[in-house]
């Protein structure tokens, strides 16, 4: 063997064993810059033909190719080796178990309180009424004054409703919205107010210092009991069905003259009596009466032209006895659980 040979030789083991020992794409892209690159070993070679003698360059050109072609195959045969073992790799990586069982998201879903009032405005709507909302912070004139309460009523004492100056206060019912639209509105009207109200009352199963009621009031020539009652009536039925029945008896409140209270026959026993209805087989579900003419009047509205209904509901009652709920307080402590049954 030439010297020439030796020396190729020589490099071709080295470079062999260096493509042998690599372990990454990188280390091996290295090694191929490093021998077949542009400033590479093997063009180093071809370079210094120029310096052999003219007679030996046609063979060991030949050697240097021969050297060239088999590094290259000798890199293109582990690059792919050395990919087919990343891809391996990668796939164990990602690996789906696409038989565990799933988790199950849970939902959410409406609040009791929504679930009724969707049904209670969707009744009104269809009987032409509007829904309106308000303020939860009032003065003492839309909360009392407007309303014909007078200064001494005990609900104004500060014992009893939330005072945050002399003047504001929590909204101890949603009569400050009727006020509000009587203010503004050219009547005929017919508006629901549903809304959060507050009154400082111990928490107990039956009450609760933060409540909830809706409001309804009818407003227009003509308007008589006869009027408020087919209106309730209706009401009852599309909410309880068309088998209770309904009873109204006098009862009094500041506001309207004359005022009723209106029961439905109790839905739990079909009024036979049981301790939903404490033996009565009735259930007092909301007051109502004719709009005081004096409120009617503050309301910059003619009693003489004009007259009104209005009629006021617990709506965590209705909930609680549309669902048998039998605690208040669930509806504002919102646990879990308890929301997950509706
Ligand atoms: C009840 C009784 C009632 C009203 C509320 C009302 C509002 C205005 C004028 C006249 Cl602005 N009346 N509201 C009328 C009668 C009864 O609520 O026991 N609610 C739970």
């Amino acid at each position: 063997m030439s010297p020439m040979e030796l020396e190729l030789n020589t490099i071709r083991l080295e470079a062999l064993r260096e493509v042998s020992s690599v372990d990454s794409l990188e280390e091996l892209r290295e090694v191929e810059i490093k021998y077949l690159g542009r400033r590479g070993i093997i063009n180093q070679l071809l370079k210094e033909l120029r310096d052999i003698p003219p007679s030996e360059r046609p063979e060991v050109g030949r050697l240097i190719n021969q050297l060239k072609e088999e590094l290259s195959n000798e890199i293109e045969s582990k690059r792919s080796l050395l990919e087919e073992r990343e891809k391996a790799r990668r796939l164990e990586e990602e690996r789906l178990d696409v038989t565990l069982p799933g988790v199950r998201l849970s939902l959410g879903r409406l609040h009791p309180l929504t679930l009724i009032i969707e049904r209670v405005e969707e009744i009104f709507r269809g009987l032409g009424f509007t829904v309106v909302e308000g303020f939860e912070i009032e003065s003492d004139y839309y909360n009392f004054e407007a309303l014909n309460i007078p200064w001494y009523h005990p609900a104004r004492d500060s014992q009893d409703s939330f005072y945050i100056t002399d003047k504001l206060l929590l909204r101890t019912q949603t009569s400050p919205v009727q006020i509000r639209v009587m203010e503004k509105t050219k009547p005929p009207f017919k508006i629901i107010a549903p809304g959060r109200v507050y009154r400082r009352d111990q928490p107990t199963a039956r009450h609760s210092p933060v409540f909830h009621q809706i409001e309804g009031m009818a407003v227009d020539r003509d308007i008589t009991f006869a009027d408020l009652k087919g209106t309730l009536d209706t009401f009852a039925h599309a909410l309880f069905g068309d088998d209770v029945s309904t009873r109204f008896r006098a009862d009094y409140f500041p506001f309207t003259e004359p005022s009723g209270e209106f029961a439905i026959s109790c839905i739990f026993c079909k009024g036979k009596g049981c301790n939903v209805c404490s033996y009565s087989g009735w259930i007092e579900i909301l007051g109502c009466g004719m709009v005081h003419p004096k409120v009617l009047e503050v309301g910059g509205i003619d009693p003489e032209e004009y007259s009104g209904f209005a009629f006021g509901m617990g709506w965590d009652r209705l909930a609680m006895l549309t669902y048998g709920v039998n605690d208040i307080r669930y509806f504002l402590e919102n646990h879990p659980e308890f929301l997950a049954q509706f």
